[in-house]
């Protein structure tokens, strides 16, 4: 009786550690490359967009991870949750508190035509020191007018997800590439990461397997105790 109910107690402990905790992990800062030259308009983080001339932020503002997002139509609102570039490709590097194990990337993005706002080409590096990268994940998509929505839709736009990621890091950079020769701008609105901490305090799943790991010692060492009285 006992040793069944010991048993079913390690079923439903084993059967908890096995749902690893995947959250949205939440970077403490972002920079990115934007040129100064911005085209026609500059699309900020921050606000809306301002005539050419006008100097880019230096520092973002943080529009791109405020879980603000824009419309399926980028031109709503002023075009104030998006943040614009004519630059072929841009790098954003991500800066977390820790390192952590990534799973996936997503990117609020749009498209009114592929001649100008166009669906980026999307590449997911990790870096151990903020200086070396390596690629760890692409997500192509090549320009096609089916994904072509009205600059004034309130529809919801559209997430490219790079997922099935395994690697851990606390540095991530996504590059943004509008395929040059098709689009002269990449929008984006909000970068989200789905991950969990490595290297830190056990989850209490791990816990709760190891108080049983020492239940188990301890119920062996007494039985071998009373073997030895006994003998
Ligand atoms: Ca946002
Ligand atoms: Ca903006």
């Amino acid at each position: 009786m006992k040793r069944s109910v010991s048993a079913l107690i390690a079923v439903m402990v084993l059967g908890t550690a096995g749902a690893a905790s995947a959250a949205t992990l939440t970077p403490v800062s972002y920079v990115f490359d934007q040129a100064t030259d911005c085209g026609t308009y500059c699309y900020h983080d921050a606000g809306a967009y301002t005539p050419s001339g006008s100097p880019a932020p230096s520092t973002p503002a943080g529009e791109l991870t405020d879980g603000v997002l824009g419309y399926a139509g980028w031109a709503v609102g002023g075009a104030a949750p998006w943040v614009g570039w004519t630059d072929a490709q841009v790098n954003i590097d991500f800066t977390f508190d820790a390192t952590y194990a990534f799973s996936s990337v997503s990117v609020g993005t749009t498209q009114d035509t592929v001649t100008d706002v166009v669906l980026p080409d999307l590449r997911v590096y990790s870096s151990l020191n903020g200086l070396d990268w390596t690629l760890r994940g692409t997500l192509l998509t090549p320009p096609s007018s089916a994904n072509n929505n009205s600059s004034t839709s309130t529809a919801a736009h559209t997430f490219l997800t790079l997922d099935n990621l395994a690697f851990a890091a606390p540095y991530v950079r996504l590059t943004v590439n509008n395929h040059p020769g098709y689009g002269a701008y990449s929008f984006l609105d909000e970068v989200t990461f789905d991950g969990q901490a490595v290297g830190g305090a056990p989850e209490p799943a791990a816990w709760a397997l190891m108080i049983l790991g020492f239940g188990v010692a301890g119920a062996s060492l007494r039985r071998r105790w009373r073997a030895l009285v006994a003998a």
